[in-house]
């Protein structure tokens, strides 16, 4: 063990690599900006200068080697008075309008500030430099008078996603996060994936929110009918913007607070996850036995989809038909559920809560419009944003009584929630797969192959005649380390699932922004635990799925289906 002192307080610790983590560790308060624990430490912000015993300098905790025999001071006047003139130097070059910003009550510069009582008082001098607001893209809005240098956006779109469209250019008060020759992000190879927005602790990348037009119209219902779904990922992490912890589970405690909200109908994106696997899986089974173009990928992840347009178009013909859930229940809403209501599909507001911000982008595509030409998903609120909706309605999220979802688009099994996770597409398409093709259930639910974080899964099934070979992909950066070696040859599979996202969606870029290093885990913990708490587990025997098709699709790939929960991709 290490042994060291902070504060003349001794301790020792066998885990900890930096001096910050040591501080960590023992509850010791140290300030960060640009440090996340899931990305790279940089030294840029300098908020976390400490004292030591080894020479005169400050040094920055979080890029400092914890060495045996140290004496850590991060209280002293001097550690204090050099937090406060480093962040009275990032509000001179900070745009505070803290009131509009989407950051607002979850921005780490604002605690900070509030915390050391730091006064505003630098004379601004961003104005003449940067200036520039890129809402270009509809999924997400870059603010740079707001940013801070902090390397976090940088880091996330290259390291973790591997797709490299921000970097850092210019010095000193003029330096700034920039796409290549600065064009607006929707001209780049930007797959609206969040993850900047997800790790910026500002608020100078953030979701294109739809709070204020989803507050319209639910104040402002006009005779209309506002439908909510929710996705999968949502339910283990919203919580988490009321303090609690990730991966408790909250599902009817959210679906309260949407009906509090002022929806009139909370149907659950669960149900079309369900649906989505005797869609998908029939395709499956079709390709393999009528030798369609395999392997098969799955298309619920909409940064992906972006993925293969923008990047992979060699591609398009792998990727399923199927909509993803959102867009499938969406269609089925406006098409099918409002006309047994007796409406029109206009009379219909679709509203979904997802944990991405590139299904604000999907929810905009041509092909997902009505055959009068509406959206089928009219506003995509993230997780994020739900939060921040019920907080400024001022609903008691923590003591509301649970409600349960509408039926019947609200019923769903434990195969339709483990979507949330990476793998979970696969192992609820294996479990209805296999037992339709051969008759019987597979031998255990929980195919653990499939399941955890190594970017790169592997496995094969005895499947009758032959072996279905599987693979699962998550993170941009393995996707496109898969696609390589799927050209070269070196891989070879029937189906395969991707999602842009470490985790999957609950890692996805519209989820609460955590600051722990473990909160995909725990979230992964709570998915799975929704799962086998259902009495149905396997998409096929979800009651609700065999009515509509019993009533209205027939059957899998039907001409209805193919219409209403199928489409296509362009490059
Ligand atoms: Fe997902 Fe999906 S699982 S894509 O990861 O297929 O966003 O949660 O809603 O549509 O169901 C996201 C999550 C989500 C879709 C489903
Ligand atoms: Fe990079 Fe994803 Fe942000 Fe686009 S959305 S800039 S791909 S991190």
């Amino acid at each position: 063990a290490i042994k060291f002192t902070i504060n003349n307080k001794k301790y020792e610790s066998t885990t900890a690599k930096t001096i910050l983590e040591a501080c960590r560790e023992n509850d010791v308060y140290v300030p960060t900006l640009c440090y996340h624990p899931m990305l790279e430490p940089v030294g840029k912000c300098r908020l976390c200068l400490v004292e030591t015993n080894f020479g005169g300098k400050m040094v920055p905790a979080c890029a400092t080697d914890l060495r045996d025999g140290v004496e850590i001071t991060t209280n002293s006047p001097r550690v204090v008075n050099s937090v406060k003139s480093n962040l009275g130097l990032i509000l001179a070059t900070h745009n505070q309008e803290c009131s509009s910003c989407e950051a607002n009550g979850r921005c780490e510069l604002q605690d900070l500030v509030y915390r050391y009582g730091v006064e505003d008082k630098f004379p601004k001098i961003f104005e003449k430099h940067h200036n520039m607001v890129d809402s270009s893209s509809p999924a997400l809005i870059r603010d740079m008078d707001k940013c801070v240098l902090c390397y976090r956006c940088v880091q996330a779109c290259s390291l973790l996603q591997g797709m490299d469209i921000l970097s850092m250019t210019g010095r000193g008060v003029h330096a700034i996060p920039k796409t290549a020759f600065d064009s607006p992000i929707s001209e780049t190879e930007c797959i609206n994936c969040g993850a900047c927005s997800f790790y910026c602790p500002v608020g100078a990348i953030s979701e294109h929110s739809a709070v204020r037009r989803t507050l319209d119209v639910l104040e402002n219902k006009n005779g209309k009918i506002v439908v909510f779904q929710t996705a999968p990922a949502t339910r283990v992490a919203i919580s988490e913007e009321f303090g609690m912890e990730p991966g408790d589970i909250s599902t009817g405690r959210m679906v309260a607070a949407i009906r509090k909200l002022g929806a009139d109908v909370v149907f659950d994106t669960n149900f079309s996850a369900d649906l989505t696997i005797m869609e998908e899986g029939s395709e499956l089974l079709d390709r393999v036995a009528n030798g369609g173009t395999l392997p098969m990928f799955t298309s619920c992840c909409p940064g992906w989809i972006n993925m293969v347009e923008k990047l992979y178009p060699e591609f398009i013909p792998n990727l399923s038909s199927c909509r993803s859930p959102q867009g499938m229940l969406s269609s089925i809403i406006k098409n099918h559920w409002a006309e047994k209501m007796g409406r029109k599909p206009e009379d219909v507001i679709v509203v979904s809560v997802m944990p991405c911000t590139a299904k604000k982008d999907e929810a905009r595509r041509e092909e997902l419009k009505t055959e009068s030409g509406i959206p089928e998903t009219d506003i995509v609120l993230t997780t994020r944003e739900l939060g921040r909706l019920i907080k400024l309605k001022k609903i008691p999220f923590l003591s509301l009584e649970e409600s349960e979802y509408n039926n019947p688009l609200g019923e769903s099994t434990g195969a339709a929630v483990i979507f949330g996770n990476t793998g979970g597409v696969m192992e609820a398409a294996l479990r209805t797969a296999y037992e339709i093709a051969l008759e019987k259930p597979m031998p255990t639910l929980n195919y653990t192959p499939v399941r955890g974080f190594q970017g790169i899964k592997e496995a094969t099934i005895p499947f009758g005649e032959i072996d279905l070979k599987v693979a699962v992909v998550h993170q941009a950066s393995n996707i496109r380390e898969y696609l390589k070696k799927l050209k070269n040859g070196e891989v070879e599979h029937h189906f395969v699932e991707f999602m842009i996202c470490k985790g999957g969606c609950i890692g996805g870029g519209g989820e609460p922004k955590s600051l722990t290093s473990d909160y995909l885990e725990r979230r992964m913990k709570g998915i799975y635990n929704i799962d086998e708490r259902k009495t149905t587990r396997k998409s096929h025997e979800n009651q609700a799925v065999q009515q509509i098709y019993e009533q209205f699709f027939e059957k899998p790939l039907s001409h209805k289906s193919h219409k209403l929960l199928h489409t296509h991709y362009t490059n």
